[in-house]
Parts: structure tokens; C-alpha cells; sequence
């Protein structure tokens, strides 16, 4: 059973394990919302992301801090910061950098040595131009325990992946390293899904939620024979379902030493929507990633970043995934993993390597937004926040910035939306 702080929309959620019934509201004082923005061109001073933090139940006010515990290589680059005087009844916005994930989870700890752990959807991708053979975007991580679905997960060199997706105006590229232990496929065609493989939710026309006629659920599989498995459980008005025809590229190889299989994908974007469907490269597409898996005995489970296929087949759950041109690519690939630093043919992404490559990224992308920009607007009240700044640079380095007890209201006036207004 979930319960939930009812009276703040995506409040602090405890799960009793107990397994009896638990009723109640107002468990804990703070309170965690994600606001999040489409991403505009124009303005890439604003962050298309505000984390809020209410004080749901405490007289007192709330100062602590507030830090990112999951995703991991998201966790590894952000320093913690601080809130304060946060009163009852009132919020804090803070802003987030661009950051690609499936879900936030943050550990705030109060200055009374209270702690609370909290998960927001996020829900965003970012694909990359494809320059060379690679993409420089923000890379997925999927190795959370609570993104793993089913028995017996003994952690990421079971089951978990690095992914990057990238584009050009033919295709999609889709590079998927999965780190499984044990390959172990022996299905074919639609039942794929039962050993180890690889899913792909992909809507093309998201701005139309349900109505969307552009969706399509991929699969991809290595055989233990050595084959390869290219499949399409639902496709856009207009094209079949079935195997996938040759022009759907897909290379999976496994290093079964290193306990990896990789999933190279080239999707023709004139296979993901119907004939007279004019797919708009600006718009943000629909995505989910699931991987299934297979040790030998038979599916345990699988692991999905965004929502839509493993648990309820229901694309207007799948996240969004925005494909970078030239101008959307200087919002976002000055800060994230992979970003920047990726895109040089290096092999071998570990995660240790791939950690000290971030910070090496975040500090290169660190005040090179330059021009100062007019106001952004957060909070409620039309207060005016960030008045002659670089709102999204500052917010960026808010959380990047090696002062981890950095009190962020004082240093910027910004931080206590609602407290005085
Ligand atoms: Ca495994
Ligand atoms: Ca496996």
C-alpha cells in the first residue's frame, strides 16, 4: 500500500512494507513537486524545470537541504543546496539544469536532522545530432533498483544500461549497452520479450496524446544462435506490424567476459510514422526504454526507463524525448552525463570513467552562457525572480557549485517563493 500526502500534488510517498492497512495524510513537512516547461529555443536562460518545496505541515518554518540521490550519474555531478525560512504553507522553487531522466529522487534533510527521500517524474531525453558516429547528448542511466520490475535483481551487473539516442534527418540512432550477467534468449518473433532483448516506445505525433496514430513498440534481441530479432509490436496507421524489414539496422553484440551486450539501432524516422504524416523534429517525441530479463530460468523481470509498456501498454505514459539542433544543442550540452565530453569514439563507457568525465564536463560548461539575459519569471505571485541574470546559468551552478552548504536564499534572494511576497 502507498500513502501519500493528499493535500500537495506529488507529496512525499512512504510505502509500508507491513502488508496492513494505513490510512492518514500529512505524514511529513515537506512536500516535493517537479513544474516542468517544454523546452523553447528562445529562451535558454529559463530552466524548463522547477523543483518546489512545500512546508506541508510544520508551524515552524523549514530550513535544510535538499540534494539528488538517483539517477546515480546525476547524483555524482550535483552538490547539494540549501533552503531556508520556508513557512507553512509556503514553497521554494528551485531550478534544475537540463538533465535527461526517467525520474528525480531527492533526499532533503532538515536542519533538525530530519530526513525524507521524494521522486518526481521528470520524464525527458535529449538526442543528440548525429555528428561522426556518435551522439554528444546527455546519456540515459537505468540502473535503479526501483526502475527494475520483477525477482531476484542483484544489482547493476545484472540488469541495468547506459543508453544515448541521436538523430539526423533520416533516422533515429539508438546505442544501448546493457549490463546483464547472463544472455540468455532463445525465443523468436512477438515472444522476444520473454528472454533478453530490448524495447523501444516511440510516438512521433506526442502533441496529439491518446489520439496519436504515429506510435510504434520495437524489439530488438540477440538469439543464442547469434541471430538477431527485429520486431514491431504496434506501428503507426499504415505500416505493419511484424518483423522489421532490412532497412531497420540493428547490430547486438554481447562480450559475455565483460558481461555486456550492446544494441546499435538505426531506425528510419519514415518507419516510425505513417505515409502524409509531416513529423515535426521540434516537437518533442514520445520514449521508453524497457530491457527484459532472462538468467536461465525463464523472464525474471525487466527494467523501464519511462513508463507505457512493461506494466500497462499506454503510450501517453512514455516521457519526452527531445531531438537537439543546433540551438536546442548549446542549452543542453553544456551540462549532463555524456554531455560535451562524450562523442570522441572512446569505448569502454564504465561508470567510473564516465563519472570523472562529467565533472570534467560540468566545470568546462560553467559560465559559458556569457550574455546576460532580462528577467525569468518562478514562483507564484508574478514576483520577478533573477532580474539581470543568467537565471539558467545561475541555477545550473547552484547545484554544480563545489560549496556544498552554500545557502542559496542568501546568496540570491531568490529561493523562498511565498515567504516573502
Ligand atoms: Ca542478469
Ligand atoms: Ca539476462
Amino acid at each position: 500500500m502507498t500513502i501519500t500526502n493528499n493535500l500537495f500534488k506529488g507529496g512525499l510517498q512512504l510505502v509500508n512494507e507491513a502488508g496492513v492497512k494505513v490510512g492518514g495524510s500529512n505524514l511529513v513537512p515537506v512536500a516535493l513537486r517537479l513544474e516542468k516547461t517544454a523546452l523553447d529555443p528562445a529562451h535558454k536562460e529559463r530552466s524548463n524545470a522547477k523543483l518546489v518545496l512545500s512546508n506541508a505541515t510544520d508551524s515552524a518554518a523549514l530550513s535544510g537541504k535538499i540534494e539528488l540521490v538517483q539517477p546515480s550519474a546525476y547524483a555524482a555531478l550535483l552538490k547539494p543546496i540549501r533552503f531556508a525560512g520556508v513557512a507553512y504553507g509556503d514553497s521554494t522553487a528551485i531550478d534544475l539544469p537540463y538533465l535527461a531522466a526517467a525520474s528525480l529522487k531527492f533526499k532533503v534533510t532538515l536542519d533538525d536532522g530530519r530526513t525524507y527521500l521524494s521522486s518526481v517524474k521528470l520524464a525527458q531525453t535529449f538526442g543528440g545530432s548525429m555528428t561522426g558516429d556518435t551522439s554528444d547528448a546527455p546519456r540515459i542511466d537505468l540502473s535503479a533498483q526501483d526502475e527494475y520490475a520483477g525477482g531476484g535483481r542483484s544489482g547493476a551487473a545484472d540488469l541495468s544500461a547506459d543508453a544515448g539516442v541521436a538523430w539526423d534527418d533520416e533516422k533515429l540512432y539508438f546505442d544501448i549497452i546493457v549490463r546483464d550477467d547472463v544472455h540468455k534468449q532463445s525465443y523468436g518473433g512477438g515472444d522476444i520479450w520473454q528472454g533478453d532483448s530490448i524495447q523501444l516506445g516511440i510516438d512521433l505525433n506526442r502533441g496529439a496524446g491518446a489520439a496519436s496514430k504515429q506510435v510504434s513498440e520495437l524489439g530488438f534481441a540477440l538469439r543464442d544462435d547469434g541471430s538477431v530479432v527485429k520486431w514491431r509490436w504496434k506501428a503507426p496507421d499504415g505500416l505493419q506490424t511484424g518483423a522489421l524489414g532490412a532497412d531497420v539496422e540493428a547490430t547486438v553484440t554481447r562480450d559475455a567476459e565483460a558481461g555486456a551486450t550492446r544494441y546499435a539501432i538505426a531506425m528510419p524516422l519514415d518507419q516510425l510514422h505513417g505515409a502524409g504524416f509531416d513529423f515535426d523534429p521540434q516537437a518533442a517525441l514520445g520514449f521508453t526504454l524497457l530491457l527484459n530479463e532472462n538468467d536461465g530460468s525463464g523472464r525474471e523481470g525487466y527494467m523501464e526507463y519511462n513508463q507505457g509498456i512493461g506494466a500497462s501498454k499506454d503510450f501517453t505514459l512514455f516521457g519526452d524525448l527531445y531531438l537537439l539542433d543546433g540551438r536546442l544543442q548549446r542549452m543542453v550540452a553544456a551540462f549532463g552525463p555524456g554531455g560535451r565530453e562524450r562523442g570522441k569514439g572512446e569505448e569502454g563507457r564504465n561508470v567510473d570513467r564516465r563519472g570523472a568525465r562529467l565533472r570534467g564536463a560540468a566545470a568546462g560548461g560553467r559560465g559559458s552562457d556569457g550574455a546576460r539575459r532580462g528577467a525569468g519569471c518562478i514562483g507564484g505571485g508574478g514576483r520577478a525572480a533573477y532580474a539581470d541574470t543568467d537565471a539558467y546559468a545561475s541555477a545550473r551552478d547552484k547545484w554544480t557549485d563545489r560549496i556544498a552548504d552554500t545557502d542559496a536564499g542568501s546568496r540570491d534572494g531568490h529561493a523562498h517563493a511565498g515567504g516573502n511576497a
